[in-house]
């Protein structure tokens, strides 16, 4: 997969590509990532990249020559072209397995007030947010794009742990523990040390649906409507729901 990044502060990049996953996909030869800084397609006298809104406003926005000519330079055909910005569709884990599918992705990390609209209509395919409040800048959303996508990249870590983790039946993850068995006085829950793998399971099958009825309860009501709750779910959450969700904490007893 190729990835490229049009971006007016590549050095953002630096420390990202060296993150372990990311930089093992790399040196695999998984990913390719190429960052490519802007300004350098911006060949004014001062190289600038933004001027003031038409129709008069706070804020500066991208200029389109800069930016037409950093795309046109990285764009083979028809690949997608992301662009990041706060109004844009709310990124989530469907879309970065869609995005793990692309051979070839560009993302234009937005800025300032935004990129002149004539960019966006000549030349984007999907405007992303990832969530609702403001960054000052579309960087750290594009590493949360690459990030979460190349992760799902066939190959890049295991299925088993992919399966595992994925919000698979759509719930929260369970609570996990590790050695030692006593810390500070706190017992791992012993069904955990018990052996017997069917009691694991539905302990955490009932601790990840407690958990997601306490912090996240929309998940279970959409998943209901979209009729993907199997009945040993549904009926764990009508028990809970008759007792009370449990509004403490998800420690393991
Ligand atoms: Cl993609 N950009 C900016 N600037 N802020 C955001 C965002 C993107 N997503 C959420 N907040």
């Amino acid at each position: 997969m190729n990835i490229h990044i049009l971006t007016l502060f590549p050095d953002f990049f630096k420390g990202f590509l060296e993150s372990s996953i990311l930089a093992r996909a790399i040196k695999r030869g998984i990913v390719n990532i190429r960052i490519v800084n802007i300004r350098d397609f911006a060949f004014d006298k001062h190289r600038s990249c933004d001027d003031y809104t038409y129709g008069g406003g706070p804020g500066m926005v991208l200029k389109p020559e800069p930016v037409s000519r950093a795309l046109e330079s990285v764009k083979k055909g028809n690949e997608r072209v992301i662009y990041t910005t706060p109004s844009g569709k709310l990124f989530n884990q469907e879309m970065a397995e869609e995005l793990s599918r692309e051979s070839d992705l560009i993302i234009l990390c937005g800025r300032y007030e935004g990129v002149d609209q004539r960019i966006i209509d000549m030349y984007v395919t999907d405007e992303v947010s990832i969530g609702d409040y403001i960054l000052s800048g579309g960087e750290i959303a594009a590493e949360v794009i690459v990030d979460s996508t190349v992760r799902v990249v066939k190959g890049v870590i295991n299925d088993v742990s992919l399966k595992e983790e994925s919000l698979e039946n759509g719930l929260l993850e369970y609570p996990q523990y590790t050695r030692p068995e006593v810390f500070r006085e706190n017992r791992v829950p012993p069904v955990l040390l018990s052996g017997n793998h069917e009691e694991i399971r539905k302990w955490r099958l009932r601790k990840s649906i407690e958990k997601t009825l306490r912090v996240r309860p929309e998940i279970i009501e959409r998943r209901k409507r979209e009729g993907k709750l199997p009945e040993e779910i549904l009926e764990i959450v009508r028990e809970i729901k008759s007792k009370g969700v449990n509004n403490e904490t998800d420690k393991g007893n």
